[in-house]
């Protein structure tokens, strides 16, 4: 849940990337350290094994100053996918502002996508939280390997739900930031409904985000929405 401190104008947000073992959200997340504003990025932090399996999270903060004087914290969270870690994941979905669900394109992990976002409802549910209310987007990682789901699929997925749907490369960083923009969209407009960000902030929607997805001076940033 949003942390918004008047006295110290201080505002934290939590996003949680979640999903399947492997599908790239560790990947993601390098991709965005990489690609923003060193000056507004903290270090990224990674919990893993030796074989850079993800063993409790993944963690990078983005902060910036708004013109009004207040301190936004963003912190980027990844979620361990390996099955067996389904208690850590329920801990590190708490008080998540948002979700981006980074799924795996490849046509035989479709089980392994269906499972992962089974546990995120439950998950979620464990937390008070819900799917349809949380803020939640969908990434299709992995979109240069073969045997994929197609676009076709995908763009009837996307019409079909309520989630937007990105695709992304993230091994190539491509697609990242769009889907990063499209979840701290969705956070920000449940965020400024629920508790009045704009007015508390004096910042609007483009604004936040324009803030945060500072991408570094020449940096090539491509495109993944649909
Ligand atoms: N070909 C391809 N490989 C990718 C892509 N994104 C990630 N990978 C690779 O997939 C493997 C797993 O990536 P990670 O980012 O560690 O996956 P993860 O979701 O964090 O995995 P866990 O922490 O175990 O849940 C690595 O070898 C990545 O290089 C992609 O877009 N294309
Ligand atoms: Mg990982």
């Amino acid at each position: 849940m949003v942390q918004i401190n008047l006295e110290q104008r201080e505002v934290t947000l939590k996003i949680v990337y979640y999903g399947p073992a492997l599908s790239g959200k560790t990947t993601n997340l390098e991709a965005i350290h990489k690609l923003l504003d060193p000056g507004l990025c903290g270090r990224l932090m990674e919990l893993d094994t030796a074989d850079d399996r993800t063993l409790f999270f993944d963690l990078m903060p983005v902060v910036f100053r708004t013109e009004s004087g207040f301190t936004v914290k963003v912190k980027l969270f990844t979620a361990p996918g390996q099955v067996m870690h389904d208690s850590t994941r329920r801990i590190i979905l708490k008080g998540a502002d948002g979700v981006a669900f980074v799924a795996d394109s490849q046509m035989h992990l479709h089980k392994s996508n269906s499972d992962s976002w089974r546990g995120l409802t439950k998950n979620l549910k464990a937390n008070g939280l819900e799917i349809g209310k949380i803020p939640v987007v969908i990434q299709f990682n992995k979109r240069d390997l073969p045997n994929i789901r197609s676009d076709e699929e995908i763009a009837m997925m996307a019409n079909n739900g309520k989630e937007p749907v990105f695709k992304a490369v993230a091994t190539r960083g491509e697609g990242v930031i769009e889907t990063l923009e499209g979840i701290l969209r969705e956070a920000w407009r449940s965020l400024d409904q629920n508790f009045n960000m704009e007015q508390k902030l004096r910042i609007g929607e483009e604004s936040f985000i324009r803030h945060v997805i500072k991408t570094k001076p020449g940096s090539h940033v491509q495109g993944g929405g649909l």
